[in-house]
Order: structure tokens, then C-alpha cells, then sequence
């Protein structure tokens, strides 16, 4: 493995292939009609639009048989993990715990709580359930992570500014070299996405890289 053209600068891959493929919370409560993006008044279809360019990574990643995380931001069903703070935020039409079309809202098991169709888990790759919005906070993350000596994460996902940037930030603090696929991460919100890129690739890298997927792909043929 060689290295990702990538601002600010080149990413370079490790020779012993220690690198990861993160996927943050492609799940229908947020890419769906009916689940929690929506009940917050925001327009899902906006997210959709990177669903091929994670299909692509996700088949080069498989095909070079490299470890795929999968993330789904969820709560157990008695909300005994939701803090007061988290559930009572907001003013949308249905709260975490409500009864939606796709079942209750955020709810781990409950229909849109599920990863979408298109990017389905194979056995072989770790699913990791999270209850914040960050993929370090309480899960097994980094002991899992660690189990496989993985030092490098390609990271796509929704939302940019929200639990794709909070989980590169945790990820920068414990070590890991992050890479944030352009193409590969969507907000609701455009101005925020782009303000996400800038600012995790400010001050040389400062939270990491960010690239287009043509690239990362062009990496590993
Ligand atoms: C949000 C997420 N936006 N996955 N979750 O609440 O970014």
C-alpha cells in the first residue's frame, strides 16, 4: 500500500495493512422517511446521495479482505443509556424511545434503528452499537480496534459535523491516523459538512486528512 493524494497533504497507507474502514450510522433512522432525521425536520434524501460512493469503498475494502467497522448510534429499549440531557433535546416531532413508522426511534433491534439495505454487514465485520455520538464513548471500539493492530481509519458516514466528526476527534486523541472521505460523509446541512472538511484538515492535518474516495480507491488497486 502506497500513499492517498489527500489535503493537506499525502495520507500514507502503512505497509502492513493496518488500516480501517469506519462507516458511522448508515442507518435508516437517519437516511429513511419516518425516522429520527426526519422527525427532526431535516430532508434524508440529502444523505442518500453518498450511499454509492460508501457501496464502492465498502467492495474495495472486502476485496482486499481489510477490517470493516460499522457503527449504529442506538439506545437500549428501557433508555436506561440515554441520558436526561439527550432525550429531552430538541423540539421535533417524535423524541428518542417514540413510536415512528419504522418503530421507536433510535431504539437498538427496532427496524430503523437497522443499518440500510445497500451497505448490510456481512458476519465478518464488526458492528459496533453506540449510545453517543461518538463511536469511542462506551462501546468496544478501541479494543477492538486495538486487538487487530489497527493504526489507520478511512472514515465515511452521517452526519459530517455530528457523529463522523466526534468520532474522528476520538480517534485523533487516541492515535489513529484518520482519513475523512469527502465524498463518502453528508450533513443535512451543506454549509456544515464543508466546514467540517476544512476544519479537521486546518492547521496541517490538525484532526487528520480528508480525500476523495477516486483517490483512496486508486490506492489500493
Ligand atoms: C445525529 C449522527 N446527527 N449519526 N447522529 O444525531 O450524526
Amino acid at each position: 500500500m502506497g500513499s492517498i493524494q489527500a489535503q493537506p497533504y499525502d495520507y500514507e497507507l502503512p505497509s502492513n495493512g493496518k488500516v480501517a474502514l469506519i462507516i458511522i450510522d448508515m442507518q435508516r433512522d437517519f437516511l429513511e422517511s419516518g425516522g429520527f432525521g426526519e422527525a427532526l425536520g431535516n430532508d434524508v434524501s440529502l444523505l442518500r446521495s453518498i450511499i454509492p460512493t460508501v457501496q464502492k469503498l465498502l467492495e474495495v475494502f472486502r476485496a482486499n479482505q481489510l477490517p470493516v467497522f460499522h457503527t449504529i448510534e442506538g439506545h437500549k429499549p428501557d433508555l436506561s443509556d440515554c441520558p436526561p440531557a439527550k432525550l429531552e433535546r430538541g423540539k421535533g416531532s417524535l423524541k428518542i424511545g417514540d413510536m415512528g413508522t419504522m418503530g421507536r426511534i433510535l431504539i437498538l433491534g427496532e427496524m430503523g434503528n437497522n443499518i440500510i439495505p445497500e451497505l448490510q454487514p456481512k458476519d465478518t465485520e464488526i458492528v459496533i452499537n453506540k449510545p453517543g455520538k461518538g463511536a469511542f464513548y462506551a462501546t468496544s471500539l478501541q479494543e477492538q480496534l486495538q486487538e487487530k493492530q489497527i493504526t489507520h481509519l478511512i472514515i465515511t458516514g452521517v452526519t459530517t459535523e455530528v457523529c463522523v466528526q466526534t468520532t474522528m476527534r476520538e480517534a485523533n486523541d487516541r492515535g489513529y491516523e484518520c482519513l475523512l472521505v469527502e465524498d463518502g460523509t453528508e450533513s443535512y446541512f451543506p454549509q456544515f459538512k464543508q466546514a467540517t472538511l476544512e476544519m479537521v484538515r486546518a492547521q496541517g492535518g490538525i484532526v487528520g486528512w480528508t480525500a476523495h474516495s477516486t483517490d483512496i480507491i486508486q490506492a489500493f488497486e
